[in-house]
């Protein structure tokens, strides 16, 4: 009778291996078998999200911005960096979280940055986050946001108009004779507020 064969497939990351024509143990013990392993390259990558705690604000009201960086590959990244082009000081960071907490960036760990600042007019943020493969080849990766900074403003009366009194949320209503506005809004924004005029 044939002996039974142990087979054994060992893969690491990134790598996969197929067993083919497996023989029966017993009645094809004598025949070979065809192991293939099959490499998938994973290109070396960083990835950067980045968000704000407010989406709107008063004028120079403090927004915190907060930058996550992963690895999107399976090489470890050295040098990792974040930079943000507005926010230039009091960047703190990384708390890292995840993994073995070293000097790389590797799969599966997480670096979190934070940035605050005080806003005076809406403000688009563009983060870079910079690290470099085994290869010393730099990875790079940029992510953007965007603060609305509301500056609500006055009405401005052109002409006379036809009404006294509005609450707020109510519409102004007149009737035009010439079609030129009868008042122009001031600031970026809606008023908060309409009063008698
Ligand atoms: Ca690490």
């Amino acid at each position: 009778m044939a002996q039974a064969r142990l087979f054994r497939v060992v893969t690491t990351s990134g790598k996969t291996a197929t067993l083919a024509n497996v023989p029966d143990a017993t009645s094809q013990a004598s025949l070979a078998i065809t192991c293939t392993y099959t490499n998938k390259f994973i290109p070396p990558g960083i990835n950067v999200v980045k968000t704000a705690n407010k989406s709107e604000v008063k004028p120079g009201d403090p927004v915190k911005y907060t930058f996550v960086v992963t690895n999107t590959g399976i090489s470890p990244l050295s040098n990792v960096s974040l930079a943000d082009d507005k926010c230039t000081t009091g960047m703190t960071g990384p708390v890292k979280t995840g993994g073995n907490q070293d000097a790389l960036l590797e799969k599966g760990e997480i670096w979190t940055y934070e940035c605050s600042q005080n806003l005076q007019n809406t403000t688009t943020n563009i983060a870079t986050a910079t690290g470099k493969d085994p290869n010393n080849q730099t990875v790079t990766d940029t992510d953007t946001v965007t603060v609305k900074v509301l500056k609500p403003g006055s009405l401005a009366v052109k002409t006379e108009p036809t009404y006294s009194e509005v609450k707020p949320g109510d519409p102004v209503k007149w009737t035009p004779t010439t079609g030129a506005p009868r008042w122009t809004n001031t600031g970026t924004d809606a008023p908060a507020d309409h009063r008698k005029i």
